[in-house]
Protein backbone atom coordinates (compact mmCIF):
# COMPACT_ATOMS: atom_id res chain seq x y z
CA UNK A 1 0.00 0.00 0.00
CA UNK A 2 1.06 3.51 -0.41
CA UNK A 3 1.99 5.44 2.50
CA UNK A 4 -0.12 8.22 2.16
CA UNK A 5 -3.60 6.19 2.38
CA UNK A 6 -5.27 6.00 5.18
CA UNK A 7 -5.55 2.46 6.91
CA UNK A 8 -9.15 1.24 7.92
CA UNK A 9 -10.00 -1.92 9.24
CA UNK A 10 -13.83 -2.27 7.92
CA UNK A 11 -15.06 0.27 5.24
CA UNK A 12 -19.07 0.53 4.75
CA UNK A 13 -20.88 2.69 2.24
CA UNK A 14 -24.44 2.19 0.92
CA UNK A 15 -26.75 4.27 -1.06
CA UNK A 16 -24.44 5.42 -3.83
CA UNK A 17 -26.74 4.70 -6.52
CA UNK A 18 -24.38 4.84 -9.29
CA UNK A 19 -26.33 5.48 -12.33
CA UNK A 20 -28.71 8.68 -11.33
CA UNK A 21 -27.85 11.83 -11.68
CA UNK A 22 -27.92 12.50 -7.74
CA UNK A 23 -24.86 10.69 -7.25
CA UNK A 24 -21.88 12.32 -6.05
CA UNK A 25 -19.15 9.22 -7.66
CA UNK A 26 -16.14 12.35 -7.88
CA UNK A 27 -16.32 12.81 -4.61
CA UNK A 28 -16.47 9.44 -3.90
CA UNK A 29 -13.69 8.00 -5.88
CA UNK A 30 -11.89 10.32 -4.61
CA UNK A 31 -12.39 9.40 -0.96
CA UNK A 32 -11.96 5.85 -2.00
CA UNK A 33 -8.56 6.94 -3.84
CA UNK A 34 -7.30 8.30 -0.40
CA UNK A 35 -7.91 5.06 1.73
CA UNK A 36 -6.68 1.37 1.97
CA UNK A 37 -9.45 -0.79 3.51
CA UNK A 38 -8.78 -4.52 4.99
CA UNK A 39 -12.52 -5.19 4.56
CA UNK A 40 -15.12 -3.15 2.48
CA UNK A 41 -19.23 -3.91 2.77
CA UNK A 42 -21.47 -2.41 0.02
CA UNK A 43 -24.58 -2.28 2.19
CA UNK A 44 -27.17 -1.45 -0.46
CA UNK A 45 -28.16 0.65 -3.69
CA UNK A 46 -24.63 0.79 -4.83
CA UNK A 47 -25.68 0.84 -8.52
CA UNK A 48 -29.54 2.44 -9.03
CA UNK A 49 -30.79 -0.46 -11.57
CA UNK A 50 -34.21 0.68 -10.95
CA UNK A 51 -33.01 3.92 -12.56
CA UNK A 52 -30.66 2.13 -15.22
CA UNK A 53 -33.08 2.77 -18.43
CA UNK A 54 -32.48 6.59 -18.26
CA UNK A 55 -29.13 5.74 -19.36
CA UNK A 56 -26.90 7.66 -17.74
CA UNK A 57 -24.02 6.42 -17.08
CA UNK A 58 -20.95 8.63 -16.59
CA UNK A 59 -17.00 7.72 -16.60
CA UNK A 60 -16.81 8.70 -13.11
CA UNK A 61 -19.47 6.12 -12.17
CA UNK A 62 -17.50 3.62 -13.50
CA UNK A 63 -13.97 4.49 -12.05
CA UNK A 64 -16.08 3.84 -8.49
CA UNK A 65 -17.17 0.40 -9.95
CA UNK A 66 -13.34 -0.31 -11.19
CA UNK A 67 -11.82 0.70 -7.79
CA UNK A 68 -14.32 -1.23 -6.46
CA UNK A 69 -12.64 -4.35 -8.30
CA UNK A 70 -9.56 -3.24 -7.79
CA UNK A 71 -9.58 -4.13 -4.39
CA UNK A 72 -10.90 -7.37 -4.99
CA UNK A 73 -8.04 -7.72 -7.26
CA UNK A 74 -5.50 -7.24 -4.02
CA UNK A 75 -7.56 -9.47 -1.89
CA UNK A 76 -9.56 -7.25 -0.47
CA UNK A 77 -12.51 -8.37 1.08
CA UNK A 78 -15.78 -7.43 -0.41
CA UNK A 79 -19.15 -8.11 0.71
CA UNK A 80 -22.24 -6.76 -1.36
CA UNK A 81 -25.63 -6.47 0.17
CA UNK A 82 -28.49 -6.17 -2.42
CA UNK A 83 -30.74 -2.91 -1.65
CA UNK A 84 -33.93 -2.53 -2.72
CA UNK A 85 -32.70 -0.38 -5.69
CA UNK A 86 -30.38 -3.21 -6.95
CA UNK A 87 -32.56 -5.84 -5.41
CA UNK A 88 -32.00 -8.20 -8.71
CA UNK A 89 -28.54 -9.14 -6.68
CA UNK A 90 -30.66 -10.54 -3.68
CA UNK A 91 -30.82 -13.66 -6.28
CA UNK A 92 -27.25 -14.17 -5.87
CA UNK A 93 -26.85 -14.18 -2.49
CA UNK A 94 -23.89 -17.15 -1.57
CA UNK A 95 -22.20 -15.92 -5.42
CA UNK A 96 -18.44 -16.21 -4.24
CA UNK A 97 -15.46 -14.96 -6.60
CA UNK A 98 -12.02 -14.51 -4.82
CA UNK A 99 -11.97 -11.96 -2.27
CA UNK A 100 -15.76 -11.09 -3.29
CA UNK A 101 -19.05 -12.37 -2.36
CA UNK A 102 -22.78 -11.22 -2.40
CA UNK A 103 -24.87 -12.16 0.52
CA UNK A 104 -27.98 -10.61 2.41
CA UNK A 105 -26.85 -9.70 5.56
CA UNK A 106 -23.66 -9.96 7.23
CA UNK A 107 -22.90 -11.06 10.80
CA UNK A 108 -19.70 -9.42 11.53
CA UNK A 109 -17.70 -10.54 15.02
CA UNK A 110 -16.01 -7.41 16.46
CA UNK A 111 -13.58 -7.69 19.91
CA UNK A 112 -16.45 -6.32 21.73
CA UNK A 113 -19.64 -8.00 20.23
CA UNK A 114 -20.86 -8.83 16.95
CA UNK A 115 -22.43 -6.80 14.33
CA UNK A 116 -25.37 -6.99 12.34
CA UNK A 117 -25.08 -5.46 8.71
CA UNK A 118 -28.07 -5.28 6.37
CA UNK A 119 -29.22 -2.65 3.82
CA UNK A 120 -32.38 -2.15 6.15
CA UNK A 121 -35.65 -1.58 3.43
CA UNK A 122 -36.80 -4.48 4.97
CA UNK A 123 -38.50 -2.24 7.51
CA UNK A 124 -40.04 -0.03 5.26
CA UNK A 125 -43.95 -2.53 5.44
CA UNK A 126 -42.67 -4.65 8.66
CA UNK A 127 -42.27 -1.23 10.36
CA UNK A 128 -46.13 -1.73 11.81
CA UNK A 129 -45.61 -5.37 12.85
CA UNK A 130 -41.82 -5.28 13.65
CA UNK A 131 -42.78 -4.30 17.23
CA UNK A 132 -44.09 -7.62 18.21
CA UNK A 133 -42.06 -9.26 15.65
CA UNK A 134 -39.08 -8.46 17.31
CA UNK A 135 -40.82 -9.47 21.10
CA UNK A 136 -41.50 -12.70 18.93
CA UNK A 137 -38.42 -12.89 17.59
CA UNK A 138 -39.01 -16.17 15.87
CA UNK A 139 -39.65 -13.99 12.66
CA UNK A 140 -35.94 -14.01 10.92
CA UNK A 141 -34.33 -11.43 8.84
CA UNK A 142 -35.37 -14.02 5.50
CA UNK A 143 -39.08 -14.05 6.49
CA UNK A 144 -39.12 -10.19 6.60
CA UNK A 145 -37.37 -9.80 3.32
CA UNK A 146 -40.55 -12.51 2.26
CA UNK A 147 -42.86 -10.35 3.90
CA UNK A 148 -42.14 -7.33 1.93
CA UNK A 149 -41.80 -8.50 -1.21
CA UNK A 150 -45.51 -10.01 -0.65
CA UNK A 151 -46.85 -6.77 0.68
CA UNK A 152 -44.57 -4.91 -2.43
CA UNK A 153 -46.42 -7.73 -4.70
CA UNK A 154 -50.09 -7.07 -3.32
CA UNK A 155 -49.43 -3.27 -3.46
CA UNK A 156 -48.07 -3.40 -7.28
CA UNK A 157 -50.36 -6.35 -8.53
CA UNK A 158 -53.76 -5.46 -6.78
CA UNK A 159 -53.45 -1.59 -5.81
CA UNK A 160 -51.51 -0.47 -8.86
CA UNK A 161 -49.66 1.61 -6.40
CA UNK A 162 -45.93 0.33 -6.50
CA UNK A 163 -43.34 -0.06 -3.96
CA UNK A 164 -43.99 1.07 -0.47
CA UNK A 165 -41.54 3.40 0.29
CA UNK A 166 -39.82 4.52 3.41
CA UNK A 167 -37.88 7.46 1.69
CA UNK A 168 -40.85 8.62 0.42
CA UNK A 169 -43.00 9.31 3.71
CA UNK A 170 -39.89 10.93 4.98
CA UNK A 171 -39.76 13.78 2.68
CA UNK A 172 -43.34 14.57 3.05
CA UNK A 173 -43.11 16.04 5.80
CA UNK A 174 -40.49 16.98 9.06
CA UNK A 175 -42.63 15.51 12.31
CA UNK A 176 -43.78 12.26 9.93
CA UNK A 177 -39.76 12.39 9.52
CA UNK A 178 -38.52 12.51 12.69
CA UNK A 179 -41.14 9.55 14.08
CA UNK A 180 -40.32 7.41 11.26
CA UNK A 181 -36.40 7.65 11.83
CA UNK A 182 -36.68 6.77 15.61
CA UNK A 183 -39.23 4.19 14.34
CA UNK A 184 -36.98 2.82 12.10
CA UNK A 185 -33.74 2.92 14.24
CA UNK A 186 -36.06 1.65 17.21
CA UNK A 187 -37.07 -1.56 14.79
CA UNK A 188 -33.43 -2.24 14.16
CA UNK A 189 -31.90 -2.05 17.05
CA UNK A 190 -34.82 -3.70 18.77
CA UNK A 191 -34.58 -6.90 16.37
CA UNK A 192 -30.44 -6.59 16.75
CA UNK A 193 -30.88 -7.12 20.60
CA UNK A 194 -32.95 -9.92 20.77
CA UNK A 195 -30.39 -11.97 18.29
CA UNK A 196 -28.09 -11.15 20.59
CA UNK A 197 -26.37 -8.19 18.46
CA UNK A 198 -24.42 -5.54 19.95
CA UNK A 199 -24.12 -3.34 16.85
CA UNK A 200 -26.78 -2.90 13.97
CA UNK A 201 -25.60 -1.32 10.85
CA UNK A 202 -27.99 -0.37 8.27
CA UNK A 203 -28.05 2.11 5.09
CA UNK A 204 -31.44 2.76 3.44
CA UNK A 205 -32.85 5.92 4.99
CA UNK A 206 -29.69 8.25 4.24
CA UNK A 207 -29.19 9.39 7.23
CA UNK A 208 -26.24 8.89 8.77
CA UNK A 209 -25.61 8.33 12.93
CA UNK A 210 -24.32 6.55 15.23
CA UNK A 211 -26.52 6.17 18.68
CA UNK A 212 -26.82 3.83 21.62
CA UNK A 213 -29.76 2.48 22.38
CA UNK A 214 -30.74 0.90 25.84
CA UNK A 215 -32.06 -2.44 25.42
CA UNK A 216 -33.40 -5.43 28.08
CA UNK A 217 -30.76 -7.32 26.74
CA UNK A 218 -27.92 -4.11 27.02
CA UNK A 219 -26.70 -1.36 24.99
CA UNK A 220 -27.40 -1.68 21.58
CA UNK A 221 -25.34 0.86 19.19
CA UNK A 222 -27.57 1.56 15.78
CA UNK A 223 -25.04 2.82 12.71
CA UNK A 224 -26.27 4.24 9.21
CA UNK A 225 -23.40 4.63 6.71
CA UNK A 226 -26.01 8.06 4.70
CA UNK A 227 -25.44 8.23 1.29
CA UNK A 228 -23.41 9.43 -1.57
CA UNK A 229 -26.09 11.65 -2.56
CA UNK A 230 -26.60 14.41 -0.11
CA UNK A 231 -24.58 13.67 2.74
CA UNK A 232 -21.36 11.99 1.35
CA UNK A 233 -21.04 9.74 4.51
CA UNK A 234 -19.92 6.29 5.13
CA UNK A 235 -19.08 4.18 8.21
CA UNK A 236 -15.04 3.67 9.30
CA UNK A 237 -14.23 0.80 11.94
CA UNK A 238 -10.67 1.11 13.28
CA UNK A 239 -8.76 -0.17 16.64
CA UNK A 240 -12.31 -1.30 18.58
CA UNK A 241 -14.15 2.24 17.08
CA UNK A 242 -16.74 3.50 14.67
CA UNK A 243 -17.23 6.63 13.17
CA UNK A 244 -18.49 8.48 10.60
CA UNK A 245 -16.41 9.52 7.59
CA UNK A 246 -18.07 12.62 6.61
CA UNK A 247 -16.37 14.60 2.72
CA UNK A 248 -15.64 17.58 2.74
CA UNK A 249 -18.22 19.29 0.02
CA UNK A 250 -16.83 22.29 0.12
CA UNK A 251 -13.35 21.09 -0.91
CA UNK A 252 -12.20 23.12 -4.05
CA UNK A 253 -13.11 20.72 -6.97
CA UNK A 254 -10.80 21.51 -10.17
CA UNK A 255 -13.28 21.77 -13.16
CA UNK A 256 -13.39 18.61 -15.08
CA UNK A 257 -15.40 17.34 -18.23
CA UNK A 258 -18.11 14.95 -16.72
CA UNK A 259 -17.83 12.76 -20.26
CA UNK A 260 -21.62 10.86 -19.99
CA UNK A 261 -21.72 6.93 -21.97
CA UNK A 262 -24.29 6.03 -23.11
CA UNK A 263 -24.51 2.36 -23.06
CA UNK A 264 -27.20 -0.69 -22.19
CA UNK A 265 -27.08 -2.14 -19.23
CA UNK A 266 -25.61 -5.23 -21.62
CA UNK A 267 -22.76 -3.41 -22.64
CA UNK A 268 -22.21 -2.47 -18.78
CA UNK A 269 -22.24 -5.98 -18.12
CA UNK A 270 -19.79 -6.80 -20.58
CA UNK A 271 -17.13 -4.50 -19.12
CA UNK A 272 -17.57 -5.52 -15.63
CA UNK A 273 -17.07 -9.44 -16.45
CA UNK A 274 -13.90 -8.53 -18.40
CA UNK A 275 -12.60 -6.41 -15.35
CA UNK A 276 -13.29 -9.53 -13.47
CA UNK A 277 -11.75 -11.44 -15.73
CA UNK A 278 -8.30 -10.00 -15.47
CA UNK A 279 -9.03 -9.82 -11.51
CA UNK A 280 -9.32 -14.15 -11.41
MN1 LIG B 1 -32.58 1.61 -0.16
Amino acid sequence: MKPDKRDIEILVLSDIHLGTYGCHAKELYKYLKSISPQKVILNGDIIDIWQFSKRYWPKSHMRVLKQFIAWMSQGIEVVYIPGNHDEMMRRFKGFELGSFRIENKLSLKLPDGKAWVFHGDVFDVTMKYSKWLAKAGAVGYDSLIQINRLVNFISNRVFGKGNLSLSKKIKNSVKSAVKFINDFEETATGIASENGYTYVVCGHIHQPIIRDYSTPNGTVTYLNSGDWIENLTSLEYNGGKWEIYQYDINAKEEEEVNEIEVRSSKELFDELVTEFKLVV
